[in-house]
């Protein structure tokens, strides 16, 4: 482990020994913060299963055998509640209602912006959250911090709906700490009215100053709220990866950034697509692909059967992302963690998922339900010829400091 770990690492072993009281006051986005059932107090580390049992009322994980409901389907072992922090609108919120429905388990859910969000809640001792949705370099990161707990695969079975492909991934190898989500890329979602015949195809358009004025003239521009999307996307516009380290390359992003930002009207990576998209309140934004494609699917014109929106990969390259859902090292309900995530890599579920998200799924067994248009959308599903200029997002080690010191400062002027 590199030092700068160790010293996130002790300051939130630091942080997860705090009382539980303190832990459960956390919640972001101006929701309420998760909480764990009154009857069951949020025990500090250890983990309860190592706890010497001295309370016999309070109850403890449930038992692997309790954890699997009964044929009827009774909630039988389960928790009563399950915190849930995912990105925003990236789930069918149907799919959470069934499940409280079904097993009679309290979802308590919460989002955020981005893997920076998310790691930093967790390393601002937020101990309430069972299940998180980190990508796949910030996965890596997680399990290096100690932040993630080891899932038992007896209790998903749902894992042989995963594409073969996807089984085993470099950030995660085998899976031992999360599960498959959903996968896209990022790009620029541009109005085809505003841009008509002269479709984007380069990054310029967002960082060479004089373009993005005059998107910025002719109706707005957002981009991602998100550090490694912003900074990443300018490394690979001046012909670096998206994972380069190099301080004078970043300082060149960083200059980037800067000259382009005053023509910047938004920063929103949480709800963009329904609130400057659909609406038209932007021209162009940084976009990932299905965010942009339900704002292409929500903006059909009936009479023409053209949407207003549309998505392209830069010629210059972008992210890829692999997305997971994980389970935290904190958690005190890891069976009823594990049995949903079971649930959403049910076929059917997971295509409900997708087919309200627009993203693609992992889930090989769910393309059966999967609508035809979301299959066939090249946005979506991109051909192998653009799959090539993507590029995941690695961890970026010591480097971390200079970007956030880099984010701070565009965000700050
Ligand atoms: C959906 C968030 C997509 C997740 N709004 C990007 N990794």
């Amino acid at each position: 482990m590199k030092s700068y770990q160790w010293m996130l690492l002790a300051l939130l072993l630091t942080l997860v020994a705090l009382p539980a009281c303190g832990a459960a006051t956390t919640g972001g986005g101006g929701q309420p913060a998760p909480t764990e059932p009154k009857e069951a107090p949020t025990p500090t580390e250890p983990p309860a299963e190592s706890l010497p049992p001295t309370e016999p009322a309070v109850p403890t994980e449930p038992t692997e055998e309790a954890a699997v409901p009964s044929e009827e389907g009774t909630a039988a072992g389960l928790d009563k509640e399950l915190s849930v922090y995912n990105w925003a609108d990236y789930i069918d919120e149907q799919v959470l209602k069934d499940y409280e429905a079904e097993y009679g388990v309290k979802i308590i859910y919460d989002t955020y912006a981005s893997n920076e969000d998310l790691l930093a809640k967790l390393q601002a001792g937020a101990t309430g959250y069972d299940v998180i949705f980190p990508s796949d370099y910030m996965v890596a990161q997680m399990i290096e911090l100690g932040l993630l707990a080891e899932i038992d695969h007896n209790h998903i079975p749902n894992m042989k709906n995963i594409g073969a492909q996807f089984l085993d991934p470099p950030f995660d190898p085998g899976y031992k700490h999360c599960v498959p989500y959903q996968w896209g890329a990022t790009g620029l979602a541009y109005s085809k009215k505003a841009f008509g015949d002269t479709p984007p195809d380069s990054w310029a358009v967002l960082y060479e100053p004089e373009q993005v004025q005059k998107w910025a003239e002719a109706g707005g521009v957002n981009i991602l709220n998100d550090q490694r999307e912003v900074i990443g996307e300018a490394l690979k516009y001046l012909g670096y990866s998206v994972n380069d380290t190099d301080e004078s390359h970043l300082q060149e992003a960083k200059a980037l950034i800067l000259k382009t930002k005053p023509y910047i009207k938004s920063f929103n990576s949480e709800d963009y697509d329904e609130s400057l998209l659909v609406p038209g309140e932007v021209v162009l934004s940084m976009a990932w692909s299905g965010d942009a494609a339900q704002a292409a699917s929500k903006t059909i014109d009936e009479a023409t059967g053209e949407s207003d929106w549309a998505f392209v990969v830069p010629k210059e390259g972008a992210f890829i992302f692999q997305d997971n859902v994980c389970v935290t090292a904190t958690t005190q309900r890891k069976a009823t963690a594990e049995h949903f995530l079971n649930y959403l890599l049910e076929a059917e579920n997971a295509a409900a998922i997708t087919n309200y998200t627009y993203y693609a799924s992992p889930n090989e067994a769910a393309r059966e339900f999967i609508n035809e248009d979301i299959l066939n959308d090249p946005g979506i599903y991109p051909s192998s010829e653009i799959m090539e200029k993507l590029e995941y997002g690695q961890p970026l080690g010591e480097a971390i400091f200079l970007y956030d010191q880099i984010w701070t400062e565009i965000k700050s002027q």
